[in-house]
This record gives C-alpha cells, sequence and structure tokens, in this order.
C-alpha cells in the first residue's frame, strides 16, 4: 500500500511538472505594440509558453470578444471599447491579489480609467497615446511651403490643401470612431457628440476629401511614412514615432514629424484585459503583472514609443520619449485632448453605416 502512494505521488509530480511545462497563454495585442524580447523574458521566468496574435482594429478585436470562446488569455482593447465589453460580460474581474505590481501604477492615469472601468476592477493601463498627424517634413514643405507650420487638422480636413497632398499619399486609420469625431472637431462640433445630425456632418467632411486619400488603414502606414511611399497620416503617436526610428534606421532621407494638432485630438488608453473564458486566466494575471514590472514597461516603451502609465518606470524610460510633446503632450495640449466616447448600439450603427459611405462613397 505504502508503495502504491509514493508511485501515486511520484506520478502526480511528473504529472505536475508536464502541466508546467505545457502551459500556454494566448495573447492578442496591437501589431507593432510589444518590446523584442518582452516575450521571452516572460516564457524565461515563467516556463510558460506564449501565443503571440495581433489585430489593428478595435472592431476586428470586438467581433471576436463579443462571439465567446475567442481561446485568448488576455486582450487590449481600447477603453472605449473596453467599456462597451465589460457591459456585454466579456471580462473577468481582476484577481487584485495576483498583481503586486499595480502599486507601479500612476493613479492619476488609473483614475482617468475608471471613467470606463470604474474601480479599475477588470482592466490595467498596458499603453496610452494621442491619434494626430504623421507627417513627412520635406514632401509636405515642397508642396505647401517651406513656411508652412503643420499644427492643424486642415492639413487632410481641408480640401484645397488636401489635394496638394494628394499626389504623395495621405492616409487615414480605419477607425470609424475616431476619423468621424476628429472631422466633427474640425468642424467646431464637440468630438464626444453623438447626435445623428453632428456625425453626418463629420462623415460629409470625410467624403468631401475622401479623393485626396490614398487609403485607410491601421498599420500599412508605419513603413509607408517610413520609405516615404506617403507623405502624411492620420495616425497613433508611437507608430508615428516607430516611423521616424524606421527611417532614420534606414538612413533614407526621410524625415518625419508628430504633431497633435492646435484644434486638439483623441486621448486613448489601451487596456489589458482577461476574457470571460480564458482557458489560463491563472496564467494571465502573471503576464499583467510581469508588465506591470517597471524594467519591462520602459523596456516596451522605449521600443514602440507610447507613453505608458507605470510611474515606476519613468526614470527607466529614454528621456528622448519622456521629453517629446508628441508622446507625452504639454500640459496646454493636454488641455485640447478629449476621451473616447462609448457609442451606444443605435449610435454604432451609425457610425458603421457612415463610415461605409465614406469609404466607398455609396
Ligand atoms: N501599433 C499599436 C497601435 C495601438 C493603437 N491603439 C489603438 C488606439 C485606438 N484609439
Amino acid at each position: 500500500m505504502k508503495k502504491l502512494i509514493a508511485l501515486g505521488a511520484v506520478a502526480s509530480v511528473i504529472a505536475g511538472a508536464a502541466t508546467a511545462q505545457e502551459q500556454t497563454l494566448n495573447i492578442y495585442n496591437w501589431s507593432d505594440y510589444i518590446a523584442e524580447d518582452t516575450i521571452a523574458k516572460f516564457e524565461a521566468e515563467t516556463g510558460i509558453k506564449v501565443v503571440y496574435d495581433v489585430y489593428d482594429s478595435n472592431e476586428v478585436l470586438e467581433a471576436k470578444m463579443l462571439t465567446g470562446n475567442s481561446g485568448y488569455d488576455i486582450v487590449v482593447p481600447t477603453s472605449d471599447f473596453l467599456q462597451r465589453q465589460i457591459a456585454a460580460g466579456a471580462y473577468q474581474k481582476l484577481d487584485k491579489s495576483k498583481l503586486p505590481n499595480l502599486a507601479n501604477m500612476d493613479p492619476d492615469l488609473m483614475a482617468d480609467a475608471e471613467v470606463y472601468d470604474p474601480g479599475n476592477e477588470y482592466a490595467v493601463i498596458y499603453m496610452w497615446g494621442t491619434t494626430g498627424l504623421g507627417y513627412n517634413v520635406n514632401a509636405v514643405a515642397e508642396r505647401l511651403g517651406e513656411d508652412y507650420e503643420v499644427n492643424s487638422w486642415e492639413l487632410v480636413f481641408d480640401p484645397e490643401i488636401s489635394a496638394k497632398l494628394a499626389d504623395c499619399g495621405i492616409s487615414m486609420l480605419d477607425a470609424p470612431s475616431e476619423m468621424i469625431p476628429a472631422a466633427m472637431n474640425y468642424l467646431g462640433l464637440d468630438p464626444r457628440s453623438t447626435s445623428k445630425d453632428d456625425l453626418e456632418a463629420g462623415a460629409a467632411l470625410l467624403e468631401t476629401v475622401r479623393e485626396n486619400v490614398r487609403y485607410f488603414h491601421s498599420s500599412q502606414y508605419i513603413n509607408d511614412l517610413a520609405n516615404g511611399d506617403i507623405c502624411v497620416s492620420v495616425g497613433w503617436s508611437g507608430d508615428v514615432f516607430q516611423a521616424m526610428a524606421r527611417a532614420e534606421e534606414a538612413e533614407n532621407g526621410v524625415e518625419i514629424g508628430y504633431v497633435i494638432p492646435d484644434e486638439g485630438a483623441l486621448q486613448w488608453f489601451d487596456m489589458m484585459a482577461i476574457p470571460v473564458d480564458a482557458p489560463n486566466p491563472e496564467a494571465a494575471h502573471k503576464f499583467i503583472n510581469f508588465v506591470m514590472d517597471a524594467q519591462i514597461t520602459a523596456d516596451i516603451t522605449n521600443y514602440v514609443w507610447y507613453a505608458n502609465a507605470n510611474k515606476a518606470s519613468m526614470p527607466l524610460v529614454d528621456e528622448e520619449i519622456t521629453s517629446d510633446p508628441g508622446i507625452f503632450p504639454t500640459d496646454a495640449a493636454s488641455k485640447g485632448l478629449w476621451g473616447s466616447q462609448v457609442y451606444d448600439a443605435r449610435t454604432d450603427r451609425t457610425v458603421t453605416r457612415l463610415w461605409t459611405r465614406v469609404k466607398t462613397g455609396m
């Protein structure tokens, strides 16, 4: 009998080791959004194997979250989408006892995120940024004059100005809940308005400049800006800075700038959350806590050029990044930023319909 118990114990130790070895963590994150070595470091530290997939659209992620059974353990929705998905029951509450590195987070920014996730019960800020203008300094100066200062959304929304840039290539994000409000804001309307008339007006402005836009896409512009294949992008802050870095590395003479226009811009938070049906929530908590380590977050920011909300990481972030107002906006610029608006189902349908019209003319 004793022998049997001993054998049983050995078997369960072996089984336990096998389980630890075979543990997998499935992550679904934005493209171009993690340092080169983050996953390898996590795997080495925990022995958990990571399967890492990417997307470039909140709508694509949302479709998976609302259908369920995505198989993912961690996803990174933007704040407004997160709120709607929490309401739909797509996420599980975080077990904060497993997240000691929460102490590293900036309480002010986490309080800002509470607008979307009261009590920060479901999610932790991964990175944050703004949606502004990326541009090729020389190509724009050639077409609009050396003295032209890029500081306004007129670059893309004024039909006469954007027509002068059409030949070198304008791209816009394929993100209706960002592009239509940006156009509304340019018209002097509240970008957070959900009035049908206001949304129609924003879409109508986009239609008037549609012929000057080469494409709508939310990740291709990084390489295209870096290679000089397009000259203006409505883009996400860190992505434009990545384009800058790629151009510099290629030494191809392309100089890129990023600006938060004077009329203001969207500020958003991308949030790490655990789907309600995640296969491995234990490993998901380990990963979230790992990312909140000051050095790990600093490494990510230093690689992807996005601001983070980890106060303890700040001394470890390159000064070139912390001092850049395109990444960490000045107090004055911060006053002009607006937060993402959460659309109810009806507004969402309106926005989707308008966006199809903007993109296809139908
Ligand atoms: N390449 C990473 C892009 C991250 C963009 N987050 C989306 C913000 C949406 N408002």
